[in-house]
């Protein structure tokens, strides 16, 4: 079972899967499509990655969301790290947030980190495991080497 930092991933949530790296469905997505890469290993901190885990790490975040780009139709995204605890990160596990971006998705640009840090802290009821599933499941195809847990 891999882990991102003290929760258990259901392995139906993820999707992807490198030599370093996952990529998984998010529990409390603030736009459609919005997911997170992590390096298999449990590192708080962006500069604490190995060259080796960072340029896979590099590699996967850049592949996972050139491919939710082209499946969700848009032009634009956001890669996001929120690289300790007072730039915002709440789980003590590096991770980057692979969100896609429409038109006017938000008032202001910025105002997705706002909701980035509201729903971090409400304790509105996750998504269920099924609509999780449903979510990867869309997302495997997209890589050419499939999925396999
Ligand atoms: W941070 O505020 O640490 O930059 O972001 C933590 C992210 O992890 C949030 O987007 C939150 O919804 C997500 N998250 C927390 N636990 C899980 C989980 N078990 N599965 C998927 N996403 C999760």
């Amino acid at each position: 079972m891999f882990m991102f930092a003290q929760h258990p991933l259901h392995p139906s949530q993820l999707f992807y899967k490198s030599s370093y790296s996952l990529a998984f469905v998010n529990i409390k997505p603030v736009v459609p499509g919005h997911v997170l890469v992590i390096p298999k290993r449990r590192v708080r901190r962006f500069y604490e990655l190995t060259k080796d885990e960072l340029f896979d790490f590099s590699l996967s975040c850049q592949r996972v969301a050139k491919a939710l780009e082209e499946y969700y139709g848009v032009r634009s995204m956001s890669l996001v790290i929120q690289d300790g605890v007072d730039a915002g990160q709440t789980v003590d596990h590096l991770h980057m947030h692979i969100m896609p971006r429409r038109p006017n998705d938000f008032k202001k640009n910025d105002d997705l980190y706002v909701e980035l840090e509201r729903i971090d802290a409400d304790n509105r009821e996750q998504r269920s495991k099924e609509s999780m599933e449903k979510e990867a499941m869309e997302y495997r195809p997209l890589f050419e080497e499939g999925f396999q847990i």
